[in-house]
């Protein structure tokens, strides 16, 4: 039996705006804290010096718990295990969160990681701690793979997902919201109501963690704990991390009656697909801005069917992006359609295709825009045996996997020319979505601005000719003008240059 009770939770650094406190670390801690365990969180917003404080925290500890995501996580994930593993050798590291548990293999073939949580982790996590602090082996205990005492990986079999409602509210009291405030500008929390989405979208891994279950906390449990947390810690907006919160569309309307009814305000926004959101009623939508939601976010990914039907996304219709962008017009909330370019079967008539149809729609509802990203492959993605058909390679070690950045170009069928042209679209596309959005705020510049820029522009997206791009130079010369003037007199920057498109 170990005298120490301290288990280090990190979270590594990320590319990306701080969303508050990392949430998987803060579930993780609150079954450990009622198990009896004393619990460090090392954040880099909290501790900008992690890997001293890591090794420091690591001396009197009984394991190192590091949360993983695909990408930049991975690069300190690696250097700190490194150095802990050389300053205390015997030291567990346990690795967790949805990297690991996709390439559990590969990521356990490194000698620095000993143990990998995979799935969902509070109970997980709290067992093998549990056996560490005992001196137990890890023999049985569900969810996990680790290396036995001869380095042999063994993987235990699968632990049933659990009820969220039977877990415990994330120890939100362990990350200063003020802290991560000074970073962002916005004292935020992020909160998860659901676990879960009920579709099997082809890049997708959701269905891999929580096999298509929608698993979500009580409506009262929701309204009451944000009734609770919001004004504890002075919050301004609440993310939420839900993978479809709509997918009940009776519990959601209800938590945005109870937030109403509590009389507590603030803003909040979550993501969800257009197939759920079109079916609500307009008085409905109305209610979600009443209590706070400011702004929406679809993975719509294309309005060409036929590729919605090689990304197993046949619930989705293009006239329900049109009805969900129409509705969340009426009730004054921001939307965002992300889209998926590049996708394998897509061809260049289907992007003008989404260019066209997506442009239609932000003509008609000035509530929409765009994040538009090139294909990624992640690990554990259903189309992965496609991919490597068609000459994706997969990366063949974890730390490979951390230059895989969004967007990063590693498809055979999306090469030279046929990259370029992709890319141009795309610039032209928000181009146009851009002139609309300043055009629309400015009334006299209106109709001229959109005949002299936006009709050459259509006209380009429409047949796909993208030489001597005039507009596409002139509008990097102004952003460059207004950059500079910007960083001369440290005066904001306007919006529209913020903003995607
Ligand atoms: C919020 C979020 C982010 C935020 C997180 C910031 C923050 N401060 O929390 C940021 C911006 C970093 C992010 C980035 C990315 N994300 Co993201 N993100 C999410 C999202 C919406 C919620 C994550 C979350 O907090 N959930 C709630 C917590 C409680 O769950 P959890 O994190 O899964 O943690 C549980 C388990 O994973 C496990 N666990 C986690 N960590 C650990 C650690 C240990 C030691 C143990 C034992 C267990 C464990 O236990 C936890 C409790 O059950 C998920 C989708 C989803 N619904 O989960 C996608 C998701 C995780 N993201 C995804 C992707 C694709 C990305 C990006 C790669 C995409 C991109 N835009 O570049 C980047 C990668 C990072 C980068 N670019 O630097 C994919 C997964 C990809 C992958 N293979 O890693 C997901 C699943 C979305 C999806 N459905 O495809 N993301
Ligand atoms: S709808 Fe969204 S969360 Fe659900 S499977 Fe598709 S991409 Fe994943």
């Amino acid at each position: 039996m170990s005298r120490t009770h301290k288990v280090v939770l990190f979270y590594p650094p990320y590319n990306g705006p701080p969303l508050g406190a990392p949430l998987s670390l803060l579930c993780l801690a609150s079954p450990l804290l009622e198990a009896g365990f004393e619990v460090k969180l090392v954040d880099n917003l909290l501790s900008p010096d992690y890997e001293q404080t890591i090794l420091r925290e690591a001396s009197d500890a009984l394991c190192l718990g590091i949360s993983v995501l695909t990408g930049p996580h991975i690069g300190a994930a690696v250097r700190v295990s490194r150095a802990v593993k050389k300053q205390h050798p015997k030291m567990p590291v346990v690795f967790g969160g949805w990297h690991s548990s996709l390439a559990t293999e590969q990521t356990l073939g490194e000698p620095f990681v000993d143990a990998i949580v995979r799935g969902q982790g509070e109970l997980t996590l709290v067992e093998l701690v549990q056996r560490i602090a005992d001196g137990r082996d890890w023999h049985g205990v569900r969810g996990l793979s680790f290396k036995d005492g001869s380095g042999d990986i063994i993987h235990e079999p699968e632990r049933p997902v659990a009820n969220i409602n039977e877990l415990p509210a994330p120890a939100y009291h362990l990350a200063d919201p003020g802290i991560y405030a000074a970073a962002s500008g916005v004292r935020q929390l992020a909160y998860t109501s659901s676990v879960g989405c009920p579709y099997q979208c082809n890049y997708c891994t959701d269905q891999v963690f929580y096999k298509r279950r929608f698993n979500a906390y009580r409506v009262e449990r929701v309204v009451n704990e944000l009734a609770e947390l919001v004004p504890r810690y002075d919050i301004a907006h609440v993310p939420l991390f839900d993978s479809n919160f709509l997918v009940d569309r009776k519990r959601a309307v209800a938590i945005a009656k109870g937030i109403i009814a509590s009389g507590i305000r603030f803003q909040w926004d979550f993501q969800t697909s257009t197939d759920f959101l079109s079916l609500m009623s307009e008085e409905d939508v109305r209610l979600f801005a009443e209590s706070g939601v400011r702004h929406i976010g679809f993975g719509t990914e294309s309005a060409s069917q036929e590729v919605l039907a090689l990304m197993n996304k046949r619930f989705q219709h293009v006239e329900q992006m049109v009805e969900t962008a129409r509705k969340t017009y009426l009730a004054g909330i921001h939307v965002v359609f992300n889209i998926i370019l590049g996708y394998p079967g897509e061809t260049e008539a289907h992007r003008q295709q989404t260019f066209r149809i997506m442009s239609d729609i932000a003509k008609e509802y000035s509530n929409v825009s765009f994040s538009p990203n090139i294909f990624t492959p992640y690990p554990g993605i259903p189309i992965w045996p496609q991919l490597k058909e068609m000459g994706v390679r997969e990366p063949q070690s974890l730390e490979e996997w951390e230059t895989l950045a969004l967007g990063t170009n590693v498809l055979p069928w999306l090469r030279g020319e046929e990259l370029e042209r992709l890319q141009r679209g795309l610039e032209y596309f928000l181009l146009n979505n851009q002139i609309r959005k300043v055009t629309t705020k400015v009334p006299w510049l209106r109709r001229g601005a959109r005949r002299l820029l936006g009709a050459p522009i259509r006209w380009r997206i429409g047949k796909s000719r993208y030489s001597f791009p005039w507009e596409l130079w002139l509008s990097r010369t102004v952003e460059k003008v207004v950059t500079r003037r910007s960083l001369l007199t440290g005066q904001a920057l306007p919006e529209r240059t913020q903003e995607v498109c």
